[in-house]
């Protein structure tokens, strides 16, 4: 699976983060890094995810930066080359995902230029990095639980202001509109995260409407189809030092390996 890494640099701690982390990266830039697919959604980020029950670490990848992920995504990383030196994975220092809630962090390429990390129930610790950039607009899971965050801010332990960008239109498609995902989960009756069957189905129909039938309505390539658009963003968040190329072994070649 070749996926797009994402860089978010840290703007600012969650001041638990800050006990943790501050004195520990030797003066290293440190980026929140998400694994995407969907390179030319990035215009519409308004958040990023963490599992709240998930470790991560923050990973030197040189002198001048630092990666926070799963330790499964940093060995991966540094045998695809990204660290320096090649396949050296130097944990500066382990936090739990609870912790990062509430760090302000840059979001590249979005209109909202810095955005919060919130919590998500359904981060999979065995997929990607680890941290997910949410794009609600296209994102039915993603959408579904900045509607659940919002709710109920108090029992996910947020404030409510981290969770008040809303959706913004980046894609058009002809079946549903500008916000595919606000339209699925309607049009899907989807009530809440935990809904992941529902959420599975929807997920499915975005990727396949977004890609086929989708119009860029944002950015650079605005009026292109996506299809065409995908790989154009990509290049340039590439070039831009935003991001990288991140593949993600298969099952079986993880477990031969291992
Ligand atoms: C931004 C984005 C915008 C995404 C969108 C999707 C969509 P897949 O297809 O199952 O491989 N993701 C990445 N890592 C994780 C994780 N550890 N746990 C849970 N979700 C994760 O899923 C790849 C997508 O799932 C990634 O692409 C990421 O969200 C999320 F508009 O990045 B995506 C219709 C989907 N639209």
């Amino acid at each position: 699976q070749e996926y797009t890494g994402l860089k978010m640099e840290v703007v600012e701690w969650s001041p638990a983060a800050k006990d943790v982390i501050a004195s520990k990266v030797g003066g290293r830039k440190v980026f929140l890094v998400a694994a995407t697919l969907r390179p030319e959604t990035m215009y519409g980020q308004t958040n990023c995810f963490v599992g709240t029950g998930i470790k991560y670490g923050v990973f030197a990848m040189n002198d001048k930066e630092a990666f926070l992920c799963t330790l499964r995504a940093a060995r991966n990383m540094a045998f695809q080359g990204l660290t320096t030196p090649r396949g050296n994975v130097d944990q500066l220092v382990e936090i739990s995902g609870d912790k990062l809630i509430g760090t302000r962090i840059k979001a590249p390429f979005s209109l909202n230029p810095e955005v919060y990390v919130l919590p998500m129930d359904n981060v999979l610790a065995t997929k990607g990095t680890g941290v997910v950039s949410s794009v609600p607009s296209d994102s039915p899971d993603d959408c579904q639980t900045l509607y659940d965050l919002r709710k109920k801010a108090t029992f996910y332990k947020i404030d409510p202001s981290w969770a008040a960008i809303d959706p913004v239109p980046v894609i058009s498609t002809p079946t549903y509109g500008d916000l595919c995902a606000p339209a699925l989960l309607t049009a899907m009756k989807i009530q809440s995260q935990k809904d992941t069957k529902q959420l599975a189905e929807a997920k499915e129909v975005a990727y396949k409407e977004g890609f086929y039938n989708g119009t860029m309505l944002v950015g650079e390539f605005k009026g292109l189809p996506v299809q065409e658009a995908k790989g154009k963003v990509r290049e340039r968040m590439i070039e831009a030092n935003l991001a990288f190329a991140y593949a993600e072994p298969e099952g079986f070649v993880l477990s031969r390996s291992a």
